[in-house]
């Protein structure tokens, strides 16, 4: 499949970096008047032990774990978020970007970024969501990072929401199941836009908008059915709402959402499993199709009836907000491919293993060419350009005795997978604005929560209950990337 005649040299302007998330980064969580965010009370975790929320019962007990991201369904209204002391909570220091900035943003500028995406943390501006006028303090510690980037020319990507919301919010109105949040996150959009909008071209509204995670991205309690899609739909609103104001605030703005986008495959040629895996695709599409077309597609009322939902609440002017707030560009994630079949839970991510593909050691199958497929794929669809914010290999490094970490398995993983990029660029003739790898930095992992599943360019000496110095080490993969950066993607024919 791989071309050995092309180049993987990329066009001019291509953008190169690194991708991150505030809770899994940033830490500083009693600083600048930050306010209390849905993942503060998300525990640690590990693949044997799902990260769980802690909150208090009625009657004074503990909810038990249930699944990771995802507030059991079953915790009543009045039940309280409660931190206990023999619980570790990783939001609260993450790896503390929050004080290392100028050391961390010198080190992506050593390896040649020229953009940095990261998330805003939304209660960091509005602590409740609910606030009149933005914290200064919150909007300060923003204005000191982009500054600082500015200083070697790396422009910022920012995520205003990376699936959190201010815990007030969450508890208060069930997440985006109610349309006032649709109009705190307007308040909380224009704020970022009119402070930061002088600098800042690139945003993405929503960080994978369409993953499964109660209390993550929708905040909402129970994660599937008439809830869950409801939330959704508030959430094309409000996305739709943000990207119109932005292009009127902010000339020649470029606006995104961020799709969790993994190659699939049925995992035969049976016309059953083909035709689930149609419907298996149409779990995606359904969230790009109306938020990178303005409107809800045909099958949308199949889907909607396949999961329980009776009807959406939409006002009138909806569809036309839908209409006028249509994204500009298609982001997204893609760190792995799936397999589908006929009787499969749909969200059934992963499937059965792929025979063709390795694993991760956290079982996730690496495939590259998934990657050039995936590009193809929603370009034919969509017609607008593409930029993947996340890819990257989670895995366990051994540091020396100087932290030193000789990471030729990431290596590899990368070298795959942007040529795997270059060739959809090159050969394929698919747009694409850039890409930003997770994470540059190793920081907190958000499915379990583990420091040791590390991604990072740069290692950080931290251990999975957050001890450790926080010394960071650039790791073999640093100068590799250095390389391929300089070259712009040439390297990767060497
Ligand atoms: C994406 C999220 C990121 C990130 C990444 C890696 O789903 O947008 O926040 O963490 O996946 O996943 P993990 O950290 O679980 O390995």
């Amino acid at each position: 499949m791989e071309d050995k005649n092309m180049s993987k040299k990329l066009p001019k302007g291509f953008l190169w970096g690194g991708a991150t998330a505030d809770f899994q980064y940033e830490g500083g969580f009693n600083e600048s008047g930050r306010g209390l965010l849905s993942h503060d009370y998300e525990t640690d975790g590990s693949k044997e032990h799902p990260r769980h929320h802690t909150m208090k019962m009625p009657d004074g007990s503990i909810i038990e774990p249930k699944s990771s991201f995802i507030l059991a369904d079953s915790v009543p209204t009045e039940a309280e978020p409660v931190f206990l002391d023999d619980e570790y909570y990783p939001s609260h220091n993450a790896v503390d970007f929050y004080h290392h900035y100028k050391e961390d943003i010198k080190l992506m500028a050593g390896m040649g970024f020229n953009i940095f995406r990261f998330s805003v943390c939304w209660s960091r501006i509005f602590p409740t969501g609910e606030e009149a006028e933005p914290n200064a303090a919150g909007l300060k510690f923003y204005d000191d990072v982009i500054n600082e980037m500015a200083k070697y020319n790396m422009e910022p990507l920012i995520t205003i929401c990376h699936d959190e919301m201010p815990m007030n919010l969450a508890l208060k109105y069930n997440g985006w199941t109610s349309r006032k949040v649709i109009d705190a996150y307007v308040k909380y959009a224009k704020t970022l836009f009119e402070h930061f909008g002088n600098r800042c071209k690139y945003w993405l509204t929503f960080n994978e908008i369409n993953a499964v995670r109660g209390f993550g991205p929708t905040g909402v309690r129970n994660s599937e059915g008439q809830d869950r899609y409801q939330a959704d739909h508030n959430m094309f609103v409000a996305s739709a709402k943000a990207v119109k104001l932005g292009h009127k605030l902010i000339p020649g703005s470029q606006f995104g959402t961020m799709f969790a986008m993994s190659g699939a495959y049925p995992a035969t040629c049976k016309p059953e499993d083909m035709f689930h895996y149609l419907q298996e695709k149409r779990e995606n599409w359904y969230f790009i199709d109306i938020m990178g077309r303005g409107y809800y597609p045909e099958y949308a009322a199949e889907l909607l009836q396949r999961h329980n939902v009776k009807e959406l609440h939409m006002e009138p002017e909806d569809a036309q907000i839908l209409k006028e707030g249509q994204l500009d560009y298609i982001a997204f994630s893609y760190y792995r491919s799936n397999t589908t079949k006929a009787g499969d839970d749909w969200f059934n991510v992963g499937g059965d293993s792929n025979p063709y593909l390795k694993e991760t050691p956290w079982g996730w199958p690496v495939d590259p060419l998934g990657l050039r497929y995936t590009m193809n794929e929603v370009y034919d669809r969509i017609q607008k350009p593409i930029f993947i914010v996340e890819n990257g290999m989670g895995a366990v490094d051994k540091a020396d005795e100087n932290d030193y970490v000789e990471d030729d398995y990431r290596i590899d993983y990368l070298k795959d997978h942007l040529s795997a990029m270059a060739d959809a660029i090159n050969i394929d003739h698919v747009p694409c604005l850039g890409y930003t790898m997770w994470a540059p930095i190793d920081l907190v992992s958000l499915s379990t929560g583990e420091m040791k599943k590390r991604y990072g360019f740069v290692y950080v000496d931290m251990d999975d209950k957050g001890h450790g110095t926080l010394k960071r080490t650039p790791k073999k993969s640093y100068n590799w990337m250095k390389h391929i950066i300089e070259t712009n993607g040439s390297a990767l024919d060497e």
